[in-house]
């Protein structure tokens, strides 16, 4: 053996440990917010009982492994009516010798050993294993499966997935997750047996965006918290997380220039609660941990309006010089910063320059939405200004659809939320994420006794978050005017990781499927059912979901 090889082995015989358990930290009890009636009691609901669904052990009474009931569901899928036994001595095998693809082997074996109790050490392999292994590679892979695409081919013998790219080695193995038992996903050891059914899958994604938003402006939610989220959408193979990181009510993030906007513009939330930011080490550590499971993060700073915290916070940033008190309600439409004054694009420069020197990714979203306080004239050259900040730090700028109203870069991306000027956007030659408020607003309640979110858009049951399509959502926009789609988690009305779930589970699974999955095949009376037996899944990760009655949940 080479004294390469020897290191290598030693490398990955060190990095062997398990990822330590993120612990979700208690979060303060927040008050109601004054004085404002719209917003639903800040309490847990009531009906959102621990899901009364556990995981089926993988005993003997544990159903026959089968390739039926994946989220999102391949692009074709190819049964030969056997299994293969994962058992103890198994072993992790990636080709070729990269430290990427060792710690892409690595998070495999990470989510498999604790309910296996296996060692599945992670080795360099040359050529096809042994048979009882697991083969990671992407030498041989198939260009036309992209990025994100790849090939499961699962006999008696061995799992073997080919990807053209990483990104769909870690794609391809969220699926081979969920053709384990259910209780592949618990956090203690249970006795299986670990069959995997027999076959061959070819899969890669439908849209190149696939999002999750997650509002921690309206409330904070800490590192711990945001890995948990991030692992969840990671486990859906959505690839993007839009981090909303300042509003009205807080500004998240510290920015060395003008270091008050966090130590006081994030001071609070909505409620009057004791809110909180993320240092820049922080803000690094969360981009890197979304950018280890191939997930972009989208930071976005709303401007030129949603701005109170940062208005709060300098009032140098304000046209009459007074700072005006910190926000604790849920208005919005009311802010906008000063576009007369020349220190508010320093200000925007110095935010920007900051923040895209801690985002590896191409995007950097700007807002733009509710601007009522900011003269239309205005609004116009602030943007174009603030889009020429973006670019000159390479970023490609993203904002809500309102920028349609505004000369846009052809790399610059709008994001349709609530009314036609997408349209207008897409009349640039300017991509589209669509995030239809009445069907992706996390945040929007699931009926009538849902006590967290709002109705304003709509009752949104997981039947209505299925059953749309981005390319027939608004008319004048065709299939290649859209980059993908996004479901926003808004928290005003949130305060907990058990909040975030309930309102996001179990409809973001729908919603990954509908930027994932082919659009021909999707039925909401089909999947329904893939979604019933997905329950246990979601009860094994510990997710506090909404057990909607429109689904026939299995035990
Ligand atoms: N609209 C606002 C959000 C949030 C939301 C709550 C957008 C783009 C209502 N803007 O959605 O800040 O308050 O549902």
């Amino acid at each position: 053996m080479t004294l390469l090889r020897l290191l290598w082995l030693l490398v990955l015989a060190v990095s062997c440990r398990q990822a330590p358990p993120t612990q979700t930290p208690e979060r303060p009890a927040a008050t109601t917010p004054a004085g404002n009636q719209a917003a639903p009691p800040l309490q847990t609901p009531p009906e959102n009982p621990t899901p009364t669904i556990a995981a089926t052990p993988g005993g003997a009474q544990a159903p026959p492994p089968t390739l039926d009931n994946m989220i999102p569901q391949p692009v074709s899928v190819t049964a030969t009516g056997g299994a293969f036994a994962l058992t103890a001595p198994a072993t992790i095998f990636v080709e070729p010798e990269t430290e990427e693809l060792a710690a892409i082997g690595q998070y495999l074996a990470d989510r498999l050993r604790p309910a296996t109790g296996f060692a599945l050490p992670v080795v360099a392999a040359a050529g096809p294993p042994a048979p009882g292994n697991i083969y990671l590679t992407t030498v041989g892979g198939d260009p036309a499966l992209g990025e994100e695409g790849y090939e499961l081919t699962i006999t008696p013998e061995a799992i073997t997935l080919v990807a053209y790219r990483p990104a769909g080695l870690f794609r391809g193995i969220q699926t081979i997750r969920q053709l384990l038992s259910p209780a592949i996903e618990s956090a203690t050891a249970q006795t299986g047996p670990w069959l995997v059914a027999t076959g061959t899958i070819r899969d890669y994604p439908r849209f190149a965006w696939r999002g999750m938003m997650l509002d921690v402006a309206r409330h904070f939610f800490g590192v711990a918290e945001v890995k948990r989220l991030i692992d969840l959408i990671a486990y859906y193979k959505i690839n993007r997380f839009h981090i909303h990181l300042a509003d009205d009510q807080g500004w998240r993030i510290m920015i060395n220039s003008w270091p008050e906007l966090a130590t006081y513009g994030g001071s609070t939330a909505v409620g009057g609660g004791p809110g909180g930011y993320y240092t820049q080490e922080e803000y690094a550590e969360i981009v890197a941990y979304a950018q280890s499971r191939y997930i972009v993060v989208v930071p976005e700073i709303d401007m030129p309006g949603h701005t109170n915290a940062a208005l709060a916070a300098y009032a140098e940033l304000n046209c009459d010089g007074v700072a005006p008190p910190l926000h604790t309600g849920i208005e919005t439409g009311f802010s906008s910063l000063c576009t007369d004054k020349e220190i508010t694009f320093t200000f925007v420069n110095d935010v920007i320059r900051e923040i895209a020197a801690l985002t590896p990714g191409p995007y950097l979203h700007i807002g733009g939405d509710e601007a009522l306080a900011t003269n239309p004239g205005d609004y116009v050259q602030f943007v174009e200004r603030a889009q020429a900040i973006v670019q000159s730090y390479g970023k490609q700028m993203v904002g809500w659809e309102e920028i349609a109203q505004v000369n846009l870069l052809p790399s610059s991306v709008a994001q349709h939320w609530n009314s036609t000027l997408a349209q207008a956007a897409a009349a640039q030659g300017v991509q589209v994420i669509m995030s239809p408020a009445s069907r992706a607003y996390l945040d929007m309640k699931y009926n009538s006794s849902t006590s967290l979110g709002f109705s304003w858009a709509g009752y949104v049951e997981v039947e209505d978050a299925y059953n749309w399509d981005p390319a027939t959502q608004v008319s004048g926009l065709a299939e290649n005017d859209i980059l993908g789609l996004e479901a926003p988690l808004w928290s005003e009305t949130l305060q907990t990781i058990d909040d975030i779930e309930f309102m996001a589970f179990p409809r973001l699974p729908g919603h990954a499927e509908i930027g994932w999955s082919p659009a021909g095949a999707r039925s909401w009376d089909e999947y329904r059912l893939r979604l019933a037996a997905h329950g246990p899944r979601l009860a094994a990760m510990a997710v506090d979901f909404y057990q909607s009655p429109s689904v026939p949940w299995q035990p």
